[in-house]
């Protein structure tokens, strides 16, 4: 194995103390799939109880100061308060998502949809959400639509896209100075036929048209299978137009995994696009979207973010110089080799002197077992009514 050189390390170590990974409030609560949801004990009742738990994510893993939320399963009164509780805590409200996908009213679309009334109510949902971020200092919104149809013929593909710009420049219009719309795409489902923002492409497009503050966002989890995730990264950065991630893992569809367990080699593709346009800590957002419906949850986060944590550091370690001289040459097995140098290299006794050196535990899931928050939460989360979107 290659031996890297201490000031290699050093660098390595620098750029992923300042790298920030949001958690979701979602990730939290109980889900499943349309099959069962299984609930766990422990799992918090409110908005308050999810932000604790992410509150313990950043406490060990140091890297997730910020959760994100979901309006409305993350509704509360008093925003300015929640986000009053999670500065306590020692974390911060991120990235607001709008939900216009569970209402009997959206069954033949939201901002899609040919009644006139209820894109009217989408909209208005996607500009409540705009004042939940000027309450809670979140700088992005995150849209995702699941507007289709299922047969072809059942409406008029031009017309939908149509209402779809409308919506957004509507949406757009009402962010502040400092605020972002990420458009997120999804090959298909709920809608089997057509999806109105199906791919990266029409997202794209969109947010083209609606200005700088509009970005796309690359859910790992909304591809069909094979698809080349980072030339997409870079194909989007290359146009200033790579939002963020909604980072999760996927075998068959959008499965929402653990980031990095079904193919941590592509994660690490997807970060290297990332780190040779130095874009590590330049504004793309590092989301997890994921649902934990067997192991749990809070430990399931630590993991993921200790994932992209990995991914990031081998992504580091590349050899930017030995890897241009190679591709000039035309060494395309030395190029790879670079490479996969860097992809196998164990970065984990590099990320446990770094936690160290950040005052952490350098193991984060074996001090968040011996804490025993979970017991803890088990004991006093009794009653009520448990968090999750059920299915
Ligand atoms: C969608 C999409 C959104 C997420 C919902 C729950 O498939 O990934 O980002 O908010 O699921
Ligand atoms: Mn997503």
């Amino acid at each position: 194995m290659t031996e890297f050189a201490p000031q290699a390390v050093a660098r390595v170590q620098d750029a992923l103390r300042g790298q920030r990974i949001e958690t979701a409030s979602w990730a939290y609560g109980n889900s499943g799939t349309r099959f069962k949801v299984f609930a766990q004990e422990g799992v918090p009742r409110d908005p308050y109880e999810k932000i604790a738990d992410a509150a313990v994510v950043h406490r060990y893993t140091g890297v997730a100061p910020t959760v994100a939320l979901h309006i409305p399963w993350d509704k509360v009164d008093d925003y300015a308060d929640l986000a009053r509780r999670a500065r306590e805590l020692g974390v911060a409200l991120g990235t607001i998502n709008a939900n216009v996908f569970q209402d009997d009213d959206y069954k033949l679309g939201s901002v899609t949809n040919p009644d006139p009334a209820v894109r009217r109510k989408a909209i208005a949902h996607l500009i409540e959400c705009v004042d939940i971020m000027d309450a809670t200092g979140s700088r992005d919104l995150k849209l995702w639509f699941s507007d289709g149809t299922n047969y072809p013929g059942q409406d008029d593909v031009r017309t939908r896209q149509a209402r779809l710009a409308d919506a957004l420049a509507e949406t757009y219009a009402r962010l502040g100075d400092h605020q972002r719309m990420l458009l997120e795409y999804k090959l298909f489902e709920p809608a089997f036929y057509m999806t109105d923002v199906p791919d990266w492409g029409t997202a794209y497009l969109h947010c083209v048209t609606l200005g700088d503050r509009a970005q796309v966002v690359i859910d790992t989890g909304h591809h069909a299978p094979g698809t080349n995730i980072e030339f997409i990264v870079a194909m989007l950065l290359r146009a200033g137009k790579l939002g963020g991630f909604d980072f999760n893992s996927r075998f068959y569809a959008d499965d929402d995994l653990m980031v990095g367990s079904a193919d941590p080699f592509q994660l690490f593709r997807i970060m290297h696009e990332i780190v040779l346009a130095e874009e590590l800590d330049k504004g793309v957002a590092f989301m997890l979207d994921q649902c934990h419906n067997l192991e749990p949850k809070i430990q399931a986060v630590i993991r993921s973010v200790l994932n992209v944590q990995e991914a990031t550091a081998k992504a580091l370690l590349v050899d930017h110089a030995a890897l241009k001289a190679a591709q000039d040459a035309g060494d395309v097995l030395e190029a790879n080799a670079v490479l996969m140098d860097a992809y196998n290299t164990d970065v984990r006794p590099l990320l446990r002197d770094l936690r160290e050196e950040m005052g952490l535990d350098p193991d984060p899931i074996a001090a968040y077992k011996r804490s025993g928050y979970l017991e803890k939460v088990k004991a006093d989360r009794v009653g009520g009514t448990q968090a999750g979107w059920g299915a």
